[in-house]
């Protein structure tokens, strides 16, 4: 478990999310913090954010003393957010997915009530992966959680295959864009300018992106009332692709992400619309 528990003092969840260009409540698109923003939105659970600049990562969740909840390839400790404290309980979770069971343990009937209700999530993305830091598997999930876990797991996995679309669009801040884009090169190991994609490279890229997401919308096509998977309310697995479509609005070049929201039949482009009821910032 990437968590630790500290004396409980009572007041509002503290919700770490990245800090890329200012100001960062504009920018922010890092996928997992997102997924926390709507499951802490659909609690309607107290919180505040603290904004982490991404080269402070490392020493801010660091402190907090809880373990990484990824590794690098080489096996040595990857530091990401989001993570949350809650001085309610004391508790300190630093994994996305640990945090929505954490919310849905603690805070069973708050807000909009149930976040893993029980449906068949059956996405898989089978492609084999070469990531520079392996997708974290969730350990704590169990009963209906672990349909989510492994939906989540395959979420991942097929917006990551495409992640490429998307780097060089990352809005880093001015001040350490070129420090960032040297971390980022340093653990893909190889120059910032090499992971840009154009070209035929990049419809060819992009083409495949549309082919990984039909899987995905057809499961929205089940509940055809739609937004959500279920219908009309929302839950974690809608917050996992929407997490995602934040990212790709935040990074994709503006004519591209008008192309996703229209992919089969629109389904992404009513989902990220419907989730603004939930995208509120403190
Ligand atoms: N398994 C973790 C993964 C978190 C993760 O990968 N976070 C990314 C942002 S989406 C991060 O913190 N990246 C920081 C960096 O790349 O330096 C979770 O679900 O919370």
């Amino acid at each position: 478990m990437t968590s630790t528990t500290a004396s409980p003092t009572g007041g509002l969840i503290t919700f770490y999310d990245i800090a890329l260009a200012p100001p960062a409540e504009k920018f922010a698109c890092s996928p997992n913090p997102w997924k926390t923003r709507y499951a802490l939105n659909f609690k309607k659970t107290p919180y505040k954010t603290t904004w982490v600049p991404l080269l402070d990562i490392s020493s801010v969740r660091g402190a907090l003393n809880i373990p990484a909840s990824r590794k690098f390839a080489d096996g040595s400790p990857y530091q990401t957010l989001p993570v949350i404290s809650d001085p309610a309980t004391g508790r300190i979770v630093g994994d996305s997915f640990e945090i929505a069971t954490y919310l849905q343990e603690q805070y069973p009937s708050s807000g909009a009530g149930d976040l893993f209700p029980e449906q068949e999530l059956d996405f898989v993305f089978g492609r084999d992966l070469a990531l520079f830091a392996p997708l974290a598997e969730a350990k704590s999930a169990e009963g209906t959680a672990a349909e989510y876990a492994r939906f989540n797991k395959n979420v991942d996995a097929a917006f990551s295959a495409h992640v490429q679309l998307m780097a060089h669009g990352l809005p880093f801040d001015p001040a350490v864009a070129e420090e960032c884009k040297a971390a980022f090169s340093r653990r893909a190991g190889m120059p910032w300018e090499v992971m840009r994609i154009s070209g035929e490279g990049r419809t060819k890229l992009l083409k495949s992106f549309e082919e990984a997401l039909g899987g995905l919308a057809r499961l929205y096509e089940r509940d055809a009332s739609g937004p959500f998977l279920m219908g009309n309310g929302p839950n974690y697995a809608d917050f996992i692709v929407g997490a995602w479509l934040r990212m790709s609005r935040g990074t994709l070049p503006k004519e591209e992400w008008e192309a996703l929201k229209g992919w089969h039949s629109g389904v992404f482009g009513k989902l990220h619309e419907a989730l603004k009821a939930f995208a509120q910032m403190d």
